[in-house]
């Protein structure tokens, strides 16, 4: 493999999975019991807000729970220390990068422990409780309150950003993702494209595995490590 100067690196639930948070697959599609349907798509917000703030004040107060682990160290130390260009775009709603030390994070679907309100689209830090009776921190009415996650059927975050960087990459790697949510599973699509060469990292084979020249199959926190060293070492086989 060319030695890279522009990295994107695309990391899923199952960067986060042996920091203890669940995944989306392993649960076999079910987040605390819940089918997507019931909560993580707008419509449900609107026929259930109490069970669709339930199920992320669940999920908030695991992340808050959880620490950091030796992948997420590793992409940190890869964006510190490496020469070129790396830029580490996630599914994750998680904070774990950001408290691994990763200088920049892209939150595509959004971030757990951020609010944002219906009303004045304001995005804040929200690390308690969520309900719709709370007022906004910025426009201050109440019932408009929603956590600052991309649902389904709606619009990622950052695409501009992300698909300029995809077409600059000479290196895309993805770890820990099954491939099933798009438009993130066709990234290594777009990367190819422009020639970068492709990395999975992942503990099996996923429904995207054929896209990609290379295969790190194992815990991420093993094999993130090991391949951030090559990358740094200028040793990538
Ligand atoms: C949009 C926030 C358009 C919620 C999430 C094309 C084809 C088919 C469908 C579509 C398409 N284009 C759009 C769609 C619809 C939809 C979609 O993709 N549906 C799928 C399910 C069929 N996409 C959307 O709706 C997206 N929006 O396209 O908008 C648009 C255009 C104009 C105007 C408006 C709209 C929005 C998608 C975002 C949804 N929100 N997250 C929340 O988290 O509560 S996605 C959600 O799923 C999470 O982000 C989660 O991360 C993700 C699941 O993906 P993974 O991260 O890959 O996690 P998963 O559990 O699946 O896999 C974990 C992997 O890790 C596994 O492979 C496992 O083996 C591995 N693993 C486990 N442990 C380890 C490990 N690997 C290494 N080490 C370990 N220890």
């Amino acid at each position: 493999m060319s030695y890279p100067s522009s990295i994107v690196i695309l990391t899923g639930a199952g960067v986060s999975a042996e920091s203890g948070i669940p995944t989306f697959r392993d649960a076999n599609g079910l987040w605390e019991g819940h089918s997507v349907e019931d909560v993580a798509t707008p419509e449900a917000f609107a026929r259930n807000p109490a069970l669709v703030h339930r199920f992320y004040n669940l999920r908030r107060a695991a992340v808050k729970r959880a620490e950091p682990n030796a992948a997420h160290l590793a992409i940190a130390r890869l964006q510190r220390e490496f020469g070129g260009e790396v830029v580490l775009v996630t599914q994750n709603v998680d904070d774990l990068h950001e408290r691994a030390g990763s200088p920049s994070v892209m939150h595509m679907h959004g971030e757990i422990r951020k609010a944002r309100c219906a009303n004045c689209s304001g995005v804040f830090q929200w690390d308690g409780d969520l309900d719709e009776s709370l007022p906004c921190e910025a426009c201050g009415s109440a019932g408009g309150l929603r956590p600052h996650i991309v649902w389904f059927n709606e619009m990622p975050l950052e695409m501009e950003a992300i698909e300029e960087a995809l077409d600059r990459a000479n290196l895309f790697v993805a770890v820990g993702t099954s491939g099933n949510v798009y438009p993130a599973a066709g990234f290594v699509h777009r990367a190819k494209s422009v020639g970068a060469q492709t990395v999975e990292i992942n503990n099996t084979d996923t429904r995207i595995s054929s896209d990609f020249q290379r295969h790190l199959t194992g815990p991420a926190t093993g094999k993130v490590p090991e391949f951030v060293d090559a990358i740094l070492s200028g040793s990538l086989p």
